[in-house]
This record gives C-alpha cells, structure tokens and sequence, in this order.
C-alpha cells in the first residue's frame, strides 16, 4: 500500500494543507494500492511562493549551469526508468514492456532533445536592425497534466522550465500521482536548488484551478480533454496569462491503394489500439480507398484478431485495461452508440474479454462502413475503438480527414513521395506521420483547432517558456 501523504514543495517533502484523500486503484484489478493526500488553494499558496523566490535567482543561471543540471536529471531518469515503469503499470494499466521502453522511456528522449535544443539555443542575438534580442524565462509555470501518458506529459513541460531557467508548480493527474512523486525524487536527486519544481497533489477544480487563477503565476501549460482545457483558458483570461494546451483528437489515418496494404493495415489498427487506444494522437479513423476497401476490412478484422489483450503487469505486447471505470463507461457508451447508429460492427464490441473481467478491460473494437457524421468518427472515444470509412479520390480523403473539430495529428499510407507530400501539405493537423514512421523527439507536437494552443518538444517547446526583450546597443 502507497501513502501518498506529502507534497515536494521548496526542496523538501511536507504535509499538506488541505485534508482530503483519495484511493489509488489499480485498474487491472480494480483494487485499492493506496491513498493519495489532496491539496487546497493554500498548498498551491505555498508551492507558488517557492517558486517566485526561487525564480529570482534560478533565471539567472547560465545556459552551462542549467545544461549541467540537465545532465544529472537525465544521469537519475535513466537509473530510475525502472521505477517510473513499474508505477505507471500500477497506476494506469501500461503493459510492462510498453511502460518501459515508451511510456517511461519518454522521459529520457525529450530531456536529450532538450539538452541538444537548449545548447542550440541563442540566448541572445543581435537583430538585423542592429537592436539586442534577449530571450528570457518566463516566470513562474503552472503544469496541469492528464493521466494517459503521465511521465511524458511531466516531461515535455517539466524540463523545458528546468532548461529556460523558468520554476514550476507542477499537478499531475489525481489519478497517476505514484510515477509523479517519483520524478520529484528524480528532480529533487539531480540537485536542482529549492524552490526550481514543486509537486502539489489534487484534483483539477480545487489545485488545477488555484494554479490557473494565481497571480504570480505567468503561463500555465495544460494537457487534458478540451472540456478543462477551455475551463483553464476562461480561468486565466483575467490575468493575461500565456496558456498552451495539448487537448484531445480524433486523427484520420489515410490509407491509398498504393501503399503497402497488408502491413500498413496491420500496423495502423494496432497503433489505434496502442496504450489501449489513451492516446491524444491515436489514429482513431482510417480511411481507406474503394478499390482495396473490402480487403483493408479483412485485413483490419485479422489484426483486431491478433490483438491480445492481458494483465498489464507482465511483459510482452498485448495491450492492457482502460485506466478507469469512468473511461470504461465512456468507451462502452460511444460501442453502444456506433451500433445505434447503424455502423458495421467489424470486430470486438460491448463488454470485457473472456476471463479478464474484474478489471477495466475492453474488447479491441472496429467498426466499418462508418460515415464521418457518425458521432463515433467525431468524438474522441479514448479506448481501442477504431472506425473505418471507404474515400473515392484523394479530395475526397483530405476533405473527410480535415472534417473533424481536432488537429492533433494524421497518418497518410502510400507508396507515392509526392503524394505524400502532396496530402500532407493540405491536411489541417499539427503532426503527419507517413507510411509507420512519425517524428521524433525534438520536433514540435502539438494541434491545430480544438487540438490545442502551442507546441511541445525541443527548441519550440523552449520557445513556449520564453518571453522576448530587446534594447538598443549601447551608446554613451
Ligand atoms: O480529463 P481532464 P479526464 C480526454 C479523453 C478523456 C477525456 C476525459 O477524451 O476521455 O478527456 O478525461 C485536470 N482546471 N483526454 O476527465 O478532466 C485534472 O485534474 C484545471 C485527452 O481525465 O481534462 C487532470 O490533471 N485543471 C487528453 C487534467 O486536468 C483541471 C488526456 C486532465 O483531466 C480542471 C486526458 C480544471 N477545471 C484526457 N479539470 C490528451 N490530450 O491526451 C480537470 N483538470
């Protein structure tokens, strides 16, 4: 059993204000594992006090003093991915293996892409006009941060603070706070001085929005679903706080009769259904051209087959449960939905897998001859649900691609380079993976449209904690 029971606020580990508590479940057995502490406005008080005294002095740190302690978070990430993992698996239902070599793994790949951005970065530069550009830490960061792939959102804006010279408060999810303490140990062991990060433990009405509304808060970077994300952006419209968001998706994978069929099917059901389909940038709609439809269904109803689906806490790479009962509920309402709604139910459907039904597992699911009016192929689902719907022409894919409120990402499958640059150009998502291959650590991610406001990841994710000064060069 886990007592979560103190907060990591200025260098040290103390008791909370508020009173309230929370169970920890594991949702593989939907058991208790432990009791998480939860935090009041007056621990986001104290946490935000560290962090404005901390900031006068860690703002001005050099680039090689930050780049140092870098190096040293990233020295105790690695020693510690294993720990990272195992909390993740506990807390959130990642399968062993994809814990460690993605989810917890994630935390390693973006502190090197940052390390490498912030050495790229100019601190200082002198503009064509002859005036001096600085680039300086923003000030005090909030971080909000969901519960489907929490070191990695901790990560993309942890670190860019820690490298700008920025200082934190960071809420993770009430619902994944064991991998979240553990990276303040990371943080705190990497030598970082007091006051630079701290942790405060709650829920998003009461700490999420006493962070959001603070005034010694200057940005709050939020990721989460779009309904909290507009909760986030109202809340701190009053004190002209810079705000990025990373919200939900609903990316179209388009799938042209020139492409490698068999394993691009193969491959694009089975990233829908990775991290049993939690995933902002999941390719939750594939759409598939006429001639090779009818063999793209039998190809995605084999590979729904092959799914396995099991107990997150051994190794291998079968997909684990949904994190929650509320998402289990969420997931078997949009299933109920698409067969309301007349869609062909391809594979899986209502209720658990045979034999793994105490926890929160759901059948890996494919419905076909969907239209893109179909409330399954306009909300976002957050499960392993995938929905299948034949295109005529390539106007056609881009069109049904773009029509959808989100822009996080889209997947375009062809053997034509120009295709693929033709079709990537005019879809309206801020990440385009081709043929299997996305981008990787370093390049900016993030949505156009309701996906989302800014970008995360290397140098445009240092941009984001970044304000711009300039003054004149100097004359006497
Ligand atoms: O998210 P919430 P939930 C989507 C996905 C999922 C749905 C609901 O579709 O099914 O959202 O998930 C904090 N002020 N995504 O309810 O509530 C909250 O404490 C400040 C996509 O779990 O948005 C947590 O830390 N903070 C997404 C974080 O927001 C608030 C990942 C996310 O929780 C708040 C997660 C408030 N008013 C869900 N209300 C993605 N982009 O990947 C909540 N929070």
């Amino acid at each position: 059993m886990h007592t979560l029971d103190k907060f990591y606020i200025d260098g040290t580990w103390v008791s909370p204000e508020g009173t309230g508590t929370m169970p920890i479940k594991n949702p593989a057995s939907n058991t208790q594992i432990g009791t998480l502490s939860m935090g009041s406005a007056a621990d986001v008080d104290h946490a935000v006090a560290a962090a404005k005294f901390a900031f006068d002095s860690f703002s001005m740190t050099t680039k090689p003093e930050r780049l140092a302690l870098l190096r040293q978070l990233l020295d105790v990430t690695r020693r510690r991915q294993g720990d990272l993992a195992a909390a993740m698996t506990a807390e959130m239902g990642a399968p062993a293996t994809m814990s460690f070599d993605v989810q917890a793994e994630s935390g390693i790949g973006h502190l090197v892409a940052f390390i490498d951005a912030l050495e790229a970065l100019d601190e200082e530069e002198t503009l064509p006009n002859g005036d001096i550009l600085s680039r300086e830490p923003i000030g005090v960061v909030g971080m909000i941060t969901p519960w489907n792939w929490p070191i990695n959102q901790i990560a993309l804006k942890v670190i860019p603070a820690l490298a700008t010279g920025a200082t934190c408060v960071l809420k993770p999810s009430e619902h994944t706070p064991l991998s979240a303490n553990i990276y303040a140990e990371i943080v705190d062991e990497a030598g970082y001085p007091a006051g630079v990060f701290n942790l405060v433990h709650g829920d998003g009405p009461t700490v999420g929005a006493a962070i959001t509304a603070h005034p010694d808060v200057a940005m709050v970077s939020f990721t989460g679903s779009t309904r909290a994300g507009v909760e986030v952006s109202r809340a701190a419209a009053p004190g002209i706080k810079r705000v990025t968001l990373e919200l939900g998706g609903k990316s179209a994978n388009l799938v042209f009769a020139d492409c490698d069929l068999e394993k691009r099917i193969a491959e694009g059901v089975a990233e829908c259904f990775d991290n049993t389909g939690q995933s902002c940038n999941a390719p939750t709609r594939m759409l598939v051209e006429r001639p090779v439809y009818e063999k793209a269904l039998r190809l995605a109803a084999m590979a729904a087959e092959a799914q396995k689906v099991g107990d997150p806490a051994k190794p291998g790479d079968h997909i684990g449960p949904l994190f929650d009962e509320i998402q289990y509920d969420r997931v078997q309402t949009m299933i109920r939905k698409g067969l309301d709604e007349g869609a062909t139910l391809l594979a899986g459907g209502l209720g658990k897998p045979e034999g793994l039904e105490q926890g929160w597992f759901v059948r890996p699911t494919i419905f076909a001859d969907v239209s893109n009016d179909m409330a399954i192929a306009r909300e976002e689902i957050f499960g392993p649900v995938l929905v299948m719907i034949p295109f005529d022409t390539e106007d056609e894919a881009i069109a049904i691609a773009n029509d959808t409120e989100y822009g996080l990402a889209a997947y375009v499958q062809t053997g034509s380079a120009e295709r693929a640059a033709r079709v990537s150009r005019r879809l309206r998502a801020g990440v385009v993976a081709i043929n299997g291959r996305g981008s990787d650590y370093g390049s900016p991610f993030g949505g156009y449209k309701k996906s989302g406001i800014g970008r995360e990841g290397g140098i445009f994710g240092l941009e984001d904690y970044l304000e711009l000064k300039v003054r004149p060069p100097f004359q006497a």
